[in-house]
């Protein structure tokens, strides 16, 4: 029987495990990644392992989210990370280069590779036939030690695209279609594999549209097989040595299979606040826009940009929009000025921000208030823009530019008319500007000993979390509705993710946004659970979102479902994800119930856990969908003290 594109890859990097959707595997890495805003946790833990170096192939750390320096924490951050790379043998992508996805796809991918970044949107690079996960920055840190990683065998689903893209819809339309078929939560434990005729005409920054933008279906990676049009993208990047062709077998056996036309598919609008809240562009209800972003990793491409311009040339931006660009890489930023597109943007009154993330992750450019906003990047959540007023609406670069112009939702086709055309005529190029200038290069293991690794004074100690008692009694410090996402729990914003490497710092705004009381009554409470509804820390893979609880007391999260990324970094800081075995016993619980378990640490080890709710004369059970492994890691408290512990056992380290 033949084998999807997914399954000969974990099949070549295989150490343990069945290659059975949903058991337990093992897998060696070849790649990490890791950015600003969450690495500084990811090597403070890789130092308390206390190897002297990484053991994998290509390590990255890119800093490229928060360059404002609004003060002088993150600036010290960057030193640490640049330092800490230099110390252990990791690449830097310098402030500058681009976007951590961008430059990973463009410098260091290799179809048939398995790269693990700390970034929830790592599989951007699964454009290139390479399976590429997103994990949280302690995963990233264990993968850097060289060591087999589990992952759960995903269920590989194929997307079959047929038919060819009208000039004005946007590979972005795909992937919200996508979104609408499958929902934010539909993708858990799926690998989307897109396969089909359509391939032909989408090259590796349009597939990495889809790609990087499968992370908000809560899947695990997306993969584009590794055919022409990659070796193309990696010719112009001078790279076509490390070309290699990666394809399905003609017959692979799929678990599913979802048929999408592209010729059928018009301008997409997602609306407030849910990426998968899909809409046609022109059956949205028309507001008045005050804000046009046109950035971060998944809608800046060379033809991305290029096409925006086009619709903005000879044609000026409304007077009542704010309309800013952050393109995602120096290089396809020199590559427009080259071929005139940045004039064109810049006469419209386009204002170019820097080559980073900003304003995506409300790192500058909050909207106004009650804000109307049109962003071509990947997520619409309350709050993710910097304001909670603000209404974010998501779109291609094509739309964003049309309605900059007339300052409400528009197409380009509305724009352009009979000239509509012209966008079709936009390719990538042949040759990209290539210098690696802004990269610095690993030492030799001698000079990398030398190295001091400097860190500034908000840089304080990892907190390590206890093992979990046998008998316990928490009090519900939180009642969470459904879909929290970890931006609510722990936003980013310039101000926090410059506070992130302080976690008595930044614990003290943990879920401010959704409850300002939430930090000082658990910190009151001692020790507590948090109660939350479906698809519970959705969204980005930051840990913060389970340190800053775990420092808080926290010590279970009881759901009726938790998001993968989430879960995973609960339990490597030693917070216990628990399901609602019947969901409807979440409805009876409340804030300030007093939740009992006797034997809590048996119940781990079977997977299920009696919970008595002294207060209220109410018993039921929760389960643990937890695999071998991860039980192992919930009992020694956490993944730093099981991967210690691991180590030691092999002779790795001493002590
Ligand atoms: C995001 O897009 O939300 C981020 C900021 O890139 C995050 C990473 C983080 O918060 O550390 C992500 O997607 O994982
Ligand atoms: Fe940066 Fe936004 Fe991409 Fe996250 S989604 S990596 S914040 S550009």
């Amino acid at each position: 029987m033949g084998k999807s594109l997914t399954e000969k890859i974990i099949e070549t990097h295989l150490v343990k495990g069945e290659m059975k959707p949903g058991e337990e595997i093992f897998i060696n890495i070849d790649q990490t990644m890791t950015h600003d805003i969450n690495a500084v946790m990811t090597y403070l833990a890789f130092e308390q392992i206390g190897l002297d170096r990484i053991g994998i192939k290509t390590a990255v750390s890119h800093l490229d989210h928060n360059l404002l320096y609004i003060n002088t924490n993150t600036p010290d951050d960057h030193i640490y990370l640049q330092t800490a790379a230099k110390r252990y043998g990791v690449n830097v992508s310098r402030p500058g280069n681009g976007i951590c996805h961008t430059i990973q796809s463009a410098r260091f991918a290799v179809p048939g590779e398995i790269l693990m970044g700390g970034d929830s949107h790592t599989p951007h690079s699964g454009s290139m036939g390479m399976l590429a996960i997103g994990v949280g920055g302690m995963d990233v840190a264990t993968a850097m030690t060289g060591l087999p990683m589990r992952i759960t065998m995903p269920r590989v689903i194929n997307v079959k695209l047929t038919g060819k893209l009208k000039p004005g819809v946007n590979s972005k339309e795909i992937i919200l279609e996508m979104l609408r078929i499958v929902s934010i939560k539909g993708g858990l434990g799926n690998v989307y594999e897109y396969t089909g005729d359509a391939l032909k005409n989408l090259e590796v920054p349009q597939r990495a549209t889809i790609t990087n933008m499968g992370a908000e279906l809560g899947a695990t990676s997306s993969i584009f097989p590794a055919d022409e049009m990659v070796f193309k993208y990696m010719k112009a990047q001078g790279r076509e040595d490390e070309f290699k062709e990666m394809l399905p077998d003609e017959d692979a056996k799929y678990s599913e299979v979802i048929d999408i036309n592209l010729s059928e598919l018009e301008p997409l609008i997602a609306l407030p606040h849910q990426p998968d809240n899909v809409v046609k562009l022109k059956d949205a209800e028309k507001e008045k826009v005050q804000q046009v972003f046109i950035g971060s990793c998944t809608n800046t491409s060379y033809a991305d940009v290029a096409k925006a311009a086009l619709v903005f040339k000879g044609r000026k931006v409304n007077e009542n929009v704010s309309c800013t660009m952050a393109i995602s890489s120096k290089q396809i930023y020199k590559s427009l000025l080259k071929d005139g597109y940045i004039d064109m943007l810049l006469d419209a009154g386009v204002r170019l921000l820097e080559f980073a993330c900003g304003p995506c992750c409300a790192i500058g450019q909050t909207p106004a208030t009650d804000g109307v906003a049109l962003r071509t990047s990947n997520r619409n959540f309350k709050g993710r823009a910097g304001s909670p007023s603000a209404k974010i609406y998501l779109v291609s670069p094509e739309t964003a530019a049309a309605s900059a112009i007339t300052g409400t939702f528009t197409s380009a086709e509305e724009i352009l008319k009979d000239n509509i055309n012209i966008l079709d005529e936009i390719v990538e190029p042949n040759e990209y500007y290539i210098d690696d200038s802004l990269i610095i290069k690993p030492l030799p293991l001698e000079e990398a000993k030398e190295v001091e690794v400097i860190k500034g004074p908000n840089i304080k100690h990892l907190p390590i979390p206890e093992v979990p008692k046998e008998n316990v009694i928490l009090p519900v410090s939180l009642k969470t509705v459904d879909n929290i996402s970890t931006d609510d729990i722990t936003p980013a914003s310039a101000e926090f993710s410059s506070m992130r490497s302080n976690i008595p710092e930044m614990s003290k705004y943990c879920y401010f946004r959704y409850d300002s009381s939430f930090s000082q009554r658990a910190k009151d409470m001692g020790e507590s659970i948090i109660i939350g509804g479906e698809n519970y820390g959705q969204g980005s893979s930051r840990e913060h979102a389970a340190i800053n609880p775990m420092y808080l007391g926290v010590k279970i999260v009881l759901a009726k479902s938790i998001a993968r990324i989430h879960k995973s970094n609960l339990l490597n800081h030693g917070i216990i994800p628990m399901i609602f075995e019947d969901k409807s016993d979440y409805d009876k619980i409340e804030l300030f119930d007093e939740l009992e378990i006797d034997n809590l640490r048996e119940g781990i080890k079977n997977k299920r856990v009696l919970i008595k709710c002294s207060n209220k004369n109410l018993e039921f059970y929760a389960k643990l969908e937890l695999t071998e492994n991860e039980i192992e890691v919930a009992l020694a408290g956490g993944q730093l003290q099981f991967l210690k512990k691991e180590l030691k056992e092999r002779g790795i380290i001493s002590e």
